[in-house]
């Protein structure tokens, strides 16, 4: 009944509220594996800290340790959040069997078998990314390393990457974002900025030499302002990685909200790169006055990235969520900031934008301030509502209820 009558509420404005939850159903979000055990992964010793200036923080109980407890924790997130998720992992995700063990450099898509095994059951595409982090030979510098020895272990790594992508997208039948992430820079005033960039630049068009389908694998390029132990200088930078990506056909720019200086806004930057690309992919997250990658809130910010990925067209952006909570339960994180997401996206969806647009080209900056307003208590609450159900999804207020017992049932067991 309620959603009937908020049907009509929006109908009266021209926009159709079925077709927003018809849409928002065939977008797909990709959670990230990460989330799960503190961007630990399996690959190796799971006791050291995570390095490449990304730092978790807190020790909730129930941290996945095991493959099969990742999967399990993803398992329960899938049941609690409405629409078209896909996975998202790190190569330090690799499942060895039978004893086997392989460094990045040489490892091989069958690492990944089981993970197909599990998007394949549950009917999910898969995102993927190289890790240049956490592990021995970060230099600290890693493809922008001056040792020519270093360098070539991780554009090797690189590449293994990209077939493992091609492999992904093949198996699954969905299209692989290849995210090309490293924490390169220097704690301290440096020297020589430019060697470094023109390394990392050299090393990465090594790596994409590497065959693939242009249409099933899209490698992208994110940019960082800073990272902890590394403030000074970020190899990777944000006018790096545009001027990177924009001398290549087969590079899109991925933006996180984290990677940018604090009265900076991603949700201004969509449309900037939207003029000139067909794509381009974001990593959203909540920076709390830096790059503290908090769980994605229902806030303005997000509301604002997404009615931009909305007004620049849906089908242009990869959507990837990127945070890691450790001081609060990881699977209630997972599920808050993917429900936070999709809401944000049919919030997004449920704007009046043609006749918003109207009223600035005709210069009505009066009404257009009056109209934007109005749109902020329109009976959002009933549509979201309707989505979860269509979806199969409980409603906000059932959700956590799922999640408590699967914390005492199975999370508080762990070690
Ligand atoms: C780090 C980047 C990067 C990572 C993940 C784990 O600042 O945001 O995307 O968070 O690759
Ligand atoms: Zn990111």
């Amino acid at each position: 009944m309620s959603y009937a009558e908020a049907k009509q509420k929006y109908a009266a404005l021209g926009i159709d509220t079925d077709a927003a939850i018809a849409k928002l159903r065939t977008v797909p979000v990709a959670l990230h594996c990460w989330q799960g055990d503190d961007v630990r992964g399996f690959d190796t010793d799971p006791s050291k800290p995570l390095t490449g200036g990304i730092q978790t923080t807190g020790n909730y109980p129930g941290r996945a340790s095991t493959p099969e407890q990742l999967m399990a924790d993803i398992d329960e997130v899938l049941k609690l959040i409405p629409g078209k998720a896909k996975m998202n992992l790190h190569a330090s995700y690799a499942i060895f069997e039978n004893g086997e063990w392989a460094d990045r450099d040489r490892l091989e898509p069958k690492h990944f078998r089981k993970w197909v095994e599990y998007c394949k059951a549950r009917g999910l595409g898969c995102d993927f990314n190289p890790t240049f982090f956490s592990h021995p030979k970060c230099d600290p510098l890693t493809l922008s390393s001056t040792d020519p020895e270093t360098r070539k272990f991780w554009i090797d790594h690189g590449k293994a990457c990209i077939r493992i992508s091609q492999y992904l997208a093949e198996e699954l039948g969905e299209p692989c974002v290849m995210n090309i992430w490293t924490g390169d820079g220097y704690k301290d005033v440096p020297a020589d900025r430019l060697g470094p960039r023109v390394r990392y630049k050299e090393s990465i068009d090594e790596i994409l030499t590497e065959p693939r389908d242009k249409d099933k694998v899209y490698v992208t390029v994110e940019s960082k302002v800073f990272g902890i132990g590394v403030e000074s200088y970020t190899v990777g930078s944000a006018e790096w990685c545009l001027k990177y990506a924009s001398g290549r056909d087969d590079v899109v720019c991925l933006m996180d909200c984290g990677h940018y200086h604090p009265t900076e806004v991603v949700s201004d930057k969509i449309s900037s790169i939207l003029t000139y690309d067909d794509h381009l992919a974001l990593h959203i997250t909540r920076p709390v006055r830096w790059d503290s990658d908090h769980v994605v809130l229902f806030d303005d910010e997000t509301r604002e990235i997404c009615r931009e990925i909305v007004r620049c067209g849906i089908d242009k952006v990869f959507i990837a969520l990127d945070y890691f909570d450790a001081s609060i339960n990881r699977i209630s994180a997972w599920v808050n900031g993917f429900r936070n997401t999709q809401k944000s996206l049919l919030y997004a969806l449920l704007q009046n934008n043609e006749a918003l647009k109207k009223l600035q080209d005709e210069g009505n900056f009066t009404r257009l301030m009056t109209e934007q307003e109005r749109m902020k208590t329109m009976p959002f609450g009933d549509v979201w509502d309707e989505y979860c159900r269509v979806c199969g999804a409980p409603d906000d207020g059932s959700w956590f209820l799922e999640s408590e017992r699967y914390e005492k049932e199975e999370l508080s067991k762990r070690k």
